[in-house]
């Protein structure tokens, strides 16, 4: 009785989970639209709208709307922040999928944009959303004051950049078939993926107008959920099911990506990553009950099956 008990809270708080991130995903995909809307309708809008809008879970908006609780941040501060986060994770995955990068043809469950609209557009339409992302944050309509938009602007292009997701990349590709430290693959993991979540936190404590250090622990714990949340995908890339993922699984072997699952096995990975989230959560506790829903979208991360 009592397994069954627990069983149906694990359902529901699964089902919660997705309706939040439904919710989140459908609230930025309304603001993206508007603000393309409100652009000139250029050849690229298609790809770029095919890429960024109508499909992923949005997680790193969700992330930042769940860390402005914590400091009674309004949505209406936060939502420019999100759109430009989403532009730019869309990017790179139009841009990983390039035969000359991952060369895969899926992604969320559909023909990746080069495969819809040819490479050239793939290209053209990634570049487009990483700029449209800064046209976002600097747009006049975003009620945060400039110097602070001056801040989050800067930390958007060095997390985005050689220093963060573009190098990362690089370091992943040069990797490729070599042996390597987990310090080394820790690194760029950090870059490749933990950056743009280092961001997302970032950026809330720079709205919040939060002190050096505070926006510093932000920086730290985003990266930190952005390590555990590459961690959960190696495992679904390893593990998880193709249909929920969206894109087809155990490539990372095939293309001998350097993980941490390969470094250390199954059972040592696993355990890492649990250590890793409650160190995550064991941090969050001086926040207190404002980081409720923060909390159950890091539980979420590591137990996703998509
Ligand atoms: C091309 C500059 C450039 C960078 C590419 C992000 C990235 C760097 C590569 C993507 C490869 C990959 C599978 C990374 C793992 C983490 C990750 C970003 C997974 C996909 O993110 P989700 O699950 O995607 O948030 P959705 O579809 O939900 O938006």
């Amino acid at each position: 009785m009592r397994c069954l008990k627990k069983n149906l809270k694990k359902f529901q708080k699964k089902k919660m989970i997705k309706k939040k991130l439904k919710k989140n995903a459908s609230k930025i995909d309304k603001f993206l639209i508007n603000f393309l809307n409100r652009q000139q309708n250029t050849l690229l809008v298609k790809p770029m709208k095919y890429g960024v809008i109508s499909g992923g879970k949005k997680i790193r908006s969700t992330l930042i709307l769940e860390t402005g609780k914590i400091f009674n941040v309004s949505e209406k501060k936060l939502l420019n922040i999100c759109a430009a986060v989403e532009c730019i994770h869309s990017y790179s995955l139009i841009h990983d999928d390039l035969p000359c990068m991952d060369n895969d043809s899926l992604r969320r469950g559909k023909p990746s944009t080069h495969i819809k609209f040819g490479e050239a557009s793939a290209v053209l339409a990634g570049s487009s959303l990483l700029t449209l992302a800064f046209e976002i944050i600097s747009d006049k309509k975003f009620p945060i004051q400039p110097n602070i938009k001056s801040e989050i602007v800067r930390s958007l292009a060095s997390c985005s950049g050689h220093t963060g997701i573009a190098g990362g990349q690089e370091l992943d590709l040069k990797f490729e078939n070599k042996k390597k430290s987990i310090n080394q693959i820790i690194n760029m993991q950090k870059k490749k993926t933990g950056k743009l979540f280092n961001f997302c936190l970032y950026a809330v404590g720079a709205v919040a107008k939060k002190s050096k250090r505070e926006k510093n622990f932000l920086s730290v714990l985003g990266e930190e959920i952005g390590l555990l949340f590459q961690l959960a995908d190696d495992f679904l890339d390893n593990k998880g099911s193709a249909k929920l993922v969206g894109k087809p699984v155990k490539k990372d072997n095939k293309k001998g990506k350097s993980t941490l699952l390969k470094l250390m096995g199954e059972k040592k990975a696993y355990l890492y990553a649990n250590n890793l989230k409650k160190n995550i959560l064991l941090k969050l506790k001086k926040h207190g009950k404002k980081t409720k829903d923060l909390i159950s979208t890091i539980e979420f991360i590591l137990e996703r099956k998509f």
